[in-house]
């Protein structure tokens, strides 16, 4: 299982863009689809690995954007990427980051393509290289986010039916406090014990909403409000005030912001997300001072499609604790499928793939159909 010598010879990038299977709607934008940024590293040995770099309508959630993300690759990643040893992972990302600020969303597709190769060089599943998995499937939670109470009522009914999911994360944040909290007490009240009800404010509220709005989802039997404020010191302020976890997803950046986090004791749960961790093993490094801080995890999305969300999984089932489970739903809110077998999701569960690599297998023509810059073909 040596990993033979290997230089990477070229870079590719493309969008891919897919519509979603119905609008999503969250406190700062309504997505109608999603688009990927693939990134590809073909390697002197033969091996070529994949990354995907995603983000939530496209400049809405944060400073990166897919097309941002290809630029930056194509412009600045791709002179200190090419001729380097691609089995030098670590040396590789440390590079990138004396070299290039920020950038983290691009930083973990190019990381996942990095240890795609890799695992496929070696024979090695991703989770393996990174230490070797304490389990091989993840419970996945779905969002409810269609914007309308009695869809989402429905919506959660099919999910439950077919045994998807039993986790409902709901966004918020867009309605006033109260007509919020209405809404989330119908939907826990149409489910009861059997589905477990969340939200996810993405940064809307004020401190002082914060507090009426923490008080009423704990009467609304919802169990975990996710980055209901902006700032990490009114997330601390709000810690430990109400029966209800308080998880940090925006505030979250990568270690060093892990590490604020948790000195001020700001939440009870971390949100980790490779992407906005600035790659795999940024994300291993927020998990552990999570564990050490005794602060619980969930596996965080940022909507990627199956590359992504696969690449994730993988860092998901190295962790040792997982109280939250995840939302590694990403593809299935797409229309469209890229892999030549889909992913399995069965019985409210994701199964890891345990082939080399990220162990997924692109289909080729798909991935080109979807391509932004697709050459159109004109009949007639
Ligand atoms: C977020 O803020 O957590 C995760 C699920 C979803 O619907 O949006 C994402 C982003
Ligand atoms: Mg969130």
């Amino acid at each position: 299982l040596l990993a033979a010598p290997a230089l990477i010879e070229r870079v590719e990038t493309l969008l891919l863009d897919l519509p979603t299977i119905r609008p999503h709607q969250l406190a700062m934008t309504t997505m109608q689809g999603q688009t990927l940024m693939l990134v590809r590293l073909y390697c002197s040995d033969g091996t070529v690995g994949v990354g995907e770099g995603t983000t939530i309508g496209g400049l809405a959630y944060g400073a990166e954007s897919p097309e941002g993300m290809k630029l930056a690759i194509d412009t600045y990643f791709t002179p200190l990427l090419l001729g380097a040893n691609a089995n030098a992972v670590p040396a590789i990302m440390a590079r990138l980051n004396t070299a290039i600020q920020d950038n983290r969303f691009a930083k973990s597709a190019v990381e996942t393509a990095l240890f795609d190769a890799l695992g496929k060089r070696t024979g090695l599943p991703v989770s393996h290289l990174l230490g070797g998995r304490m389990r091989d499937s993840l419970p996945v939670a779905w969002t409810l986010a269609s914007g309308d109470t009695a869809k989402d009522i429905d919506e959660a009914e099919r999910m439950l039916a077919q045994a998807r999911h039993r986790i409902f994360k709901l966004k918020i944040g867009r309605r006033p406090v109260k007509d919020d909290v209405a809404h989330v007490a119908a939907i826990k009240k149409a489910l009861g014990d059997r589905g477990e009800v969340r939200v996810d404010v993405n940064m809307a509220w004020s401190p002082l909403q914060a507090q009426y709005g923490l008080a009423g989802l704990v009467d609304a039997g919802c169990s975990l409000v996710e980055q209901p404020v902006r700032r990490a010191d009114a997330l601390a302020d709000l810690k430990g005030r109400f029966p209800i976890a308080l998880m940090a997803d925006e505030s979250l950046t990568g270690p060093a912001s892990a590490f604020a986090l948790a000195r001020d004791c700001a939440a009870d749960v971390f949100a980790i997300k490779i992407e906005q961790s600035g790659g795999l093993r940024a994300g291993l490094q927020v998990a552990a001072i999570a564990e050490a801080a005794g602060i619980e995890l969930y596996g965080g999305t940022m909507l990627e499609g199956a590359i992504g969300t696969i690449a994730a999984a993988h860092v998901f089932a190295t962790v040792n604790q997982l109280q939250w489970g995840t939302e590694l739903f990403g593809p299935l809110l797409l229309t469209e499928e890229i892999l030549a077998e889909p992913l399995n999701y069965s019985n409210f569960e994701l199964q890891i793939p345990q082939g080399p690599g990220l162990g997924i297998v692109l289909d080729e023509d798909r991935v080109q159909y979807f391509r932004r810059d697709r050459t159109q073909i004109s009949v007639g």
